[in-house]
């Protein structure tokens, strides 16, 4: 029995977005899958697990290892902007019913307790994704990969989101769905639940399918 007294005692919660909140690796699978044909090779949607929480540039980087090719930095600088132009047409269209199950009500539960609320996402359109699914008014504090410089598994973003909302990292728990992440909110200092599949997150302190179970 997995042991949530955690959080009955946490006075911070910081939220990975992709994989927690909202299903948004589907649309960067579509983006980085068009790329690489246009570039000759396929890419799997197992693939795209190596991509979960890791940076724009380091997955360009896994890609461009999956198809055996190398490049300027000028080029892939170039190619993570192409890259990104698609997934930013995918996510426009982003809608509210793209939710995860779960995810509202347990912000609107967490807020009634007063219980602060961060996101810590390494994705540099994450307040743009806030703002589509209607939720970015629910959110004392928003660091994404805009406002770090180390990407996950470095803890920085989760102790910038702990700062945001005035509270010591062990004040806080961290919601994260990707290895890198569940590796960066323990280097912080802080207690993990890991969300979904459980294969990824073997160093979480507690695992649930998502947010719907708590
Ligand atoms: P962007 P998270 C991460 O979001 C995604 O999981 C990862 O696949 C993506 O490469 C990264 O954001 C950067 O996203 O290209 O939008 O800056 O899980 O940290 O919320
Ligand atoms: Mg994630």
């Amino acid at each position: 029995m997995p042991d949530y007294s955690m959080l009955q005692q946490m006075k911070g919660a910081i939220f990975d977005l992709d994989g927690v909140i909202v299903d948004t690796a589907k649309y960067h699978y579509l983006a980085w899958r068009s790329l690489a044909s246009e570039l000759g090779f396929d890419f799997t949607e197992a693939d795209n697990e190596r991509l979960k929480g890791v940076s724009r540039m380091r997955s360009l980087d896994i890609l461009l290892d999956i198809g055996g090719l190398e490049f300027t930095e000028d080029e892939k600088l170039a190619m993570a902007d192409k890259k990104n132009g698609l997934y930013v047409d995918y996510i426009s269209r982003l809608e509210e019913s793209e939710l995860l199950p779960g995810v509202r009500e347990y912000l609107i539960r967490l807020r009634g307790c007063g219980i602060g609320i961060a996101l810590g996402s390494a994705s540099k359109n994450a307040q743009f994704i806030l703002d589509k699914l209607n939720i970015a008014g629910m959110f004392d504090a928003v660091v994404d990969g805009n406002k770090v410089s180390r990407a996950k598994p470095d803890p920085e973003v989760f102790l910038t989101a702990a700062r945001g909302l005035g509270l010591q990292p062990y004040e806080c728990v961290v919601f994260e769905d990707a290895e890198a992440g569940v590796a960066a909110g323990k280097a912080a200092g802080m207690q993990v639940v890991g969300t979904g599949r459980p294969e990824a997150l073997s160093g979480a302190d507690i695992i649930v399918s998502g947010l719907h179970e708590l």
